[in-house]
């Protein structure tokens, strides 16, 4: 059957670009330079354009702070799919998975304006956090709906008339609603001031990192590389979806790791996990081996906003020795995924190493 056949043998690639005979690279350099033509269609727009200048301005400088600064893996990711899913992408093919690829940093830009207010947080991509700037405060919950906004005109302009619109528009609401959901657990299993640790099961947890992360930071850039690529089997995109939410697991496994244990000078951000007394994967790991004493401590200690209890809640982290349980995870995390990945014979294994290589032991 048509759903079966391997994209390698069997997907016909539309190009309407020029024929690069596999010459084609993809380069951050390159990814920036799509970013500039894409703030520039977006300010050009009549009613932005239209505004005072101020009011452009302040558009302006909102992108420029919110939406490039990050590791870029997500954006950069949806080009390197698609060069791993076909030899012979056109420059054209490209462009257009790095505005995709850019559509999903604008939605990640929007989702961490408004996460750093709900999480209160103090710093991210080693600049203070949008909603801390003075100007700007509360004016930051409008800002995240326009950067969320943005992702639409983008697509309006560059994709309204391939036949895969409707459901790039779909894929794009279905993972803002995932996202966001997943937002609603993760702050609903820690509401500030009560800890009720009885909520923080192994079972919650991979429900919150499934929805909050998974989705979009590793299952909306494989489907949108595969959809620029012309791949359109819905085999392959259950196979790709079943091995981005492990690594979308693993991912935020490592983010919650890293918010305890990671040098903010390198993540870029403060982290505030014991604070906040999230659900996150190091207290789910220290309930299920703690003593009768540790537990207590960490009854006492934990969700509470002084270097005395965060200390304390450390100190019990250190006992269990959860770097090296970590450690462990990881190790096993990768073969898992190196398995789930040789396992599947729909798509290129590249597609998939080249994303489980970005992020394996990442210090950031
Ligand atoms: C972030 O979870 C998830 C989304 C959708 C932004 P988090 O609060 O652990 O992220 P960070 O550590 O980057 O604040
Ligand atoms: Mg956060
Ligand atoms: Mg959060
Ligand atoms: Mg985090």
């Amino acid at each position: 059957p048509e759903g079966m056949t391997s994209v390698h043998s069997g997907v016909a690639i539309d190009t309407n670009g020029s024929a690069t005979n596999g010459k084609v690279a993809n380069s951050k350099q390159e990814f920036m330079r799509v970013y500039d033509v894409l703030r520039e269609d977006l300010l050009k727009d009549d009613l932005i354009a239209d505004q005072p200048k101020f009011s452009a301005d302040y558009m302006r400088k909102m992108l420029d702070y919110n939406v490039p600064g990050g590791k870029l893996n997500r954006g950069l990711a949806v080009g390197d799919i698609l060069l791993h899913l076909t030899k012979d992408a056109s420059t054209q093919q490209l462009f257009e998975a790095n505005v995709l690829g850019w559509c999903i940093e604008w939605l990640q830009a929007f989702f961490l304006v408004a996460d750093d207010i709900m999480d209160n947080s103090i710093t991210r991509r080693g600049q203070p956090c949008w909603y801390r700037v003075p100007e700007v405060g509360l004016v930051a919950c409008n800002d995240y709906i326009i950067l969320e906004s943005c992702i639409y005109r983008v697509l309006k302009k560059h994709f309204a008339g391939k036949t895969y619109y409707p459901l790039l528009l779909d894929f794009f609401h279905e993972t803002t609603h995932q996202t966001a959901h997943g937002q609603l657990l993760d702050i609903t299993t820690a509401p500030i001031g009560t800890v009720d640790l009885s909520k923080y099961t192994e079972e919650t947890y991979i429900r919150i990192v499934t929805f909050k992360t998974a989705f979009y930071s590793f299952y909306l850039p494989v489907v949108c590389g595969l959809l620029v690529g012309g791949v359109t089997s819905q085999e392959a995109f259950g196979a790709a979806k079943a091995i981005c939410i492990k690594m979308g697991q693993y991912f935020q496994i490592q983010d919650d790791y890293l918010d305890c244990y990671g040098d903010p000078a390198v993540i870029g951000k403060v982290g505030t996990d014991i604070q906040d007394n999230k659900c996150s994967w190091l207290i789910v790991q220290a309930l299920q081996k703690a003593s009768p004493t540790q537990l207590a401590t960490i009854k006492e200690h934990y969700g509470k906003d002084n270097e005395e209890s965060i200390a304390a809640i450390k100190d019990v982290f250190r006992e269990l020795d959860l770097e090296s349980t970590f450690k462990q995870y990881e190790q096993q995390s990768y073969e898992q995924l190196s398995a789930l990945i040789s396992q599947q014979k729909l798509l290129p294994e590249e597609v998939f190493t080249a994303l489980l290589q970005k992020i394996y032991k990442r210090q950031k």
